[in-house]
This record gives structure tokens, sequence and C-alpha cells, in this order.
């Protein structure tokens, strides 16, 4: 194959990377040579139209600015408050703006304008994630023919979330235009599938172009994974085991429930406050026997919909603090900060249970990484949504309904009484599809498909 061009949201910046992604990426960079191009983070009144190319510890990376006005539009509007939660199944928390996808096309529009004059014939594109559905289309109307592929991070909608989303005909059109788009799980290829079979009859005004035609595309699962073999390794290190002997002091002997996510509505964090509230109040036994340890930055803070779930994830538990807490025990503690790599290792060794619980997932890595750092000898278990897109591949995790904090709440008791046998024979099946699914083997397998031995289709440019 060519060189490589990554394309995502955000490019990577200085330091060290703070996810495996871009660890995993930043690799795969390094042997097919290429760049990375994406959004530099700043927000100018007249952006240049060429993008500024730099060097960043070995990675090159090609970046333009925005305006505020389009990145509202294209960021917070079109991406952030309809595509994730419709792609969630929140239409609930939808807000619609018509003229926040003008900014979003505008944006993906500027980015294919910057980015075309550096592509080769037979360099190979690959886009992340929906704040750049578009993007294949507007590099195909200005000519590009390469290969494309697109990697959606987030699960793709069932058909009625889909058609609820304005412009979504268009936007999967644009899918079309890539040779391959790449998927978190079956599910979300099955979801594909019933838009593409299915579409809906047309409207009143019986334009023929409501069908799209997915014959050049093709649409495979991909799960994405973590580096367990550096989450392993990082597990035992001195910085995480100076977190774990500290967390040991103050834990002295009671067992940790860990949940650490984004402050996100889709990670279904009330939920897993309540079901704890749940055990706590069905099994008097456990208290000062336990303590959940929840750690979830915010995120995306200027959206309502954000501050709305903070601010309820506040009032469950206080609480739940206050029914259950003693002078002397506190049931949770809740830490409102992002962790290094590290400390995360740490305490997820020293976890008991991981609980992760989102209502809807597109993978969820942190389950891989919980995996990851257990100790072989005396494991943990791992207490995991079925509709995380992780459950395809965690058969062996205690699997729960999130939306069933009953449920949940009995998960949590098994898991915390599981004989140390079965705790280990679960952990080596877990182990055994957390390699397998490594982040490492996800980019090979992806790349494989959008680049085959024969070099692929040239498509031809869209008009
Ligand atoms: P996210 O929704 O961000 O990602 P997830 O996969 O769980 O969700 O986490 C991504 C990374 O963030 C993990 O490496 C984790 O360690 C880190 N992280 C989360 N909370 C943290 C905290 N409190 N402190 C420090 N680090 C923290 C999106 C999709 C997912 C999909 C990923 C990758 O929503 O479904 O798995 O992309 O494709």
């Amino acid at each position: 194959m060519g060189r490589l061009i990554i394309v995502s949201n955000r490019t990577p910046g200085k330091g060290p990377a703070a996810g495996g992604l871009a660890v995993a990426l930043r690799k795969v960079l390094t042997e097919h040579e290429g760049f990375w191009f994406g959004w530099s983070g700043k927000l100018v009144e007249k952006p240049e139209p060429e993008a500024v190319f730099e060097d960043i510890e070995g990675l090159n990376v090609g970046k333009i600015d925005l305006t505020q006005h389009d990145h509202h539009a294209y960021y917070a509007g079109f991406s952030n408050s309809i595509l994730w939660p419709s792609f969630h199944l929140r239409l609930d928390l939808a807000t619609i703006e018509g003229h926040w996808y003008e900014g979003y096309r505008r944006v993906n529009a500027q980015f294919a304008r910057a980015l075309k004059p550096h592509i080769q014939a037979d360099d190979v594109i690959w886009v992340h994630d929906y704040h750049l559905i578009p993007l294949a289309t507007e590099l195909r109307n200005l000519g590009a023919r390469n290969r494309m592929g697109f990697y959606l991070h987030i699960p793709f909608p069932t058909v009625d979330a889909l058609y609820a989303i304005p412009h979504h005909n268009e936007l999967m059109r644009d899918l079309s235009r890539y040779d391959l788009v790449g998927m978190q799980a079956e599910r979300d290829v099955t979801a594909f599938r019933d838009f593409a079979d299915h579409q809906a009859p047309a409207t009143l005004s019986g334009s023929p172009l409501r069908t799209v035609d997915f014959s050049n595309t093709e649409v495979k699962a991909f799960p994405i994974g973590s580096d367990p073999d550096a989450f392993a390794k990082l597990a035992t290190t001195p910085a995480a085991t100076k977190m774990v002997k500290r967390m040991q002091r103050l834990l002295e002997e009671q067992a940790l429930i860990l949940g650490v996510d984004r402050l996100d509505y889709s990670k279904g964090l009330p939920q897993r406050v309540e079901a704890y509230e749940k055990l706590l109040a069905n099994n008097a036994n456990f208290r000062r026997q336990v303590h959940l340890l929840q750690v979830a930055p915010p995120s995306r803070d200027s959206i309502k919909e954000y501050q709305e779930t903070s601010d309820t994830l506040d009032a469950m538990v206080g609480r739940v603090m206050g029914h259950f807490a003693e002078p002397d025990w506190q049931p949770l503690t809740y830490v409102k900060r992002a962790y290094g790599q590290p400390s995360l290792a740490g305490l997820y060794r020293l976890a008991r249970v991981g609980l992760v619980t989102p209502l809807r997932d597109g993978m969820n890595l942190v389950a891989h990484e919980f995996v990851a750092c257990q100790d072989p000898e005396d494991p943990g278990v791992l207490v995991l949504s079925r509709f995380a897109g992780a459950a395809e591949i965690f058969e062996d995790a205690l699997l729960v309904n999130p939306f069933d904090t009953d449920e949940t709440a009995e998960a949590l008791r098994l898991a915390l009484q599981m004989p140390l046998d079965e705790r280990r024979t679960r952990w080596e099946t877990l182990m055994q599809a957390a390699k397998t699914h490594s982040v490492d083997n996800w980019a090979k397998h992806f790349l494989e498909q959008l680049t085959p031995a024969d070099g692929g289709n040239k498509r031809p440019p869209v008009r």
C-alpha cells in the first residue's frame, strides 16, 4: 500500500498519548509513512485555507483552524447534540437545530479542501468517527479516487433512530462513498444492513434519490481493543503500585468496586449508583465491607444534557452517602477528574469488581483495560452491560441489563462472593479475548481489508 492518511476530528498533541488508540495509530503511521490530519484545537476569526504541517514527536501532523461559529455547529451542535444522542438511541436528549447541519458540512468541506492538495494517487485514507461522515463525499467531489475507509467508534443506530436524524439519507449516501465502513460490533453491522436492505419508501416527493447504493461499500465489524500486554505491565510498575498501596491503606479490608468513565449520559452512571444503593439496601452484611469508587471527569460540559447528567449524579451520590455513610465509613467515593494511565492501571488491579454498565456503548475500552490489569492469581470480576460492544467479545463477564438496577445489584453480589476458581476461569477467557482483540490487531485487520492485494477499485469522482 502507499502512504496512510489518518483523519480525525482532533489531531494528537504533544506529550504521552492519552489512549491506546492514539498510540496504536501512531505505530501504524510510522510503518506506512503518511500523516495524521485534523483540527488544531484553535478557533480563529479567519482560518487559513492551507493546512499547517508539523512534526510532533516524530509524527507528521497536518492541522487546520476553525471559526468559533462553524465549530459550534459542527461539534457541539450536529455531532454531539444530534448524532451522538441518536446513535446511542437517546432521541429524547437530541436537540435539533436546522442550521447545524450546514455548519457540519461546511467543516467537512473545509477539511477536504485543505487535505486534497496533500493526497497522492496511491495514498490510503482512513477517516475516524461520526464528526467526519461526509468527508469522502467532499474529497471525491474534489476528484480524489483513493481507497477510503471509515471507522465508526460509536454504535450504529436502529433504523427508526436513524430516520429521526435530519438529512439521514445524505449521511448514508456519504457512507456509501467509502470503500470500507468499519463498525465496532456485529449488532452495528446488522443495524446498518437493516437500513441498506429496507430503505424507507419514497415520501411525498417520491424522489428516486432516496435509495442509497451500497454495492461498492463493504461494511464489517472490527471490534477495537486496548494494548493488553502494555496495560498488564503498567499495572505492576512502581507508579501503579504506589496507588494500590495508598488505596489499600484507606480501604483496609473492604472490597473495591470500580467505575471509570467520561461523565456522559450514555455511560449509565445514575443507574449504576442506584444499583449500588440496592446492593447495600438488600445486603446489610456488605455495609463496611465494600466501597464504590467512581471516577468520572466531566466532558462536553457546554452541552445542557451533560450538565443535567452531572447534576443527577451529584444528587444520587449525596443520597447514597446520606443514607448509608457512618462517621467512620463511607460507602462510596466519587472523583470528578481524569487520572493518568499508571494510576488507573493500579486502581483496575486493586478492584475486586470492574463495574462497566453503559446504557449503550460502541465498544468500551475500560472493560478491556480492567481485564488486562488483573492479577492472574487473584483476578477481579467484570460486570458488563450487554449493550456495550464489548459484550460481544467478553461473554465470560457477568453480563447485565443496566436499565434493570435489581439485576445489576444481584450481579454485584455474585461478583463479590464469587469463589477464586471461578474468578480465575472467567478471567483467563476474558484475557484471551482481550489479546485476540488488541488495538494492534484491530488496526492491522482494518487496513488489510481496506488495501486488498490488487489495490482495490479506483472510484470515479462524485460529480
Ligand atoms: P469513549 O466514550 O471515550 O470512547 P471508552 O472506550 O470507555 O469510551 O474510553 C476511552 C478511554 O478513555 C479509555 O482508554 C479510558 O482509559 C479513558 N478514560 C475514561 N475515563 C477516564 C478517567 N476517568 N480517567 C482517565 N482516563 C479515562 C469512544 C466510544 C467507545 C469506544 C472508544 C474507542 O464511545 O465505545 O470504545 O471510542 O473506539
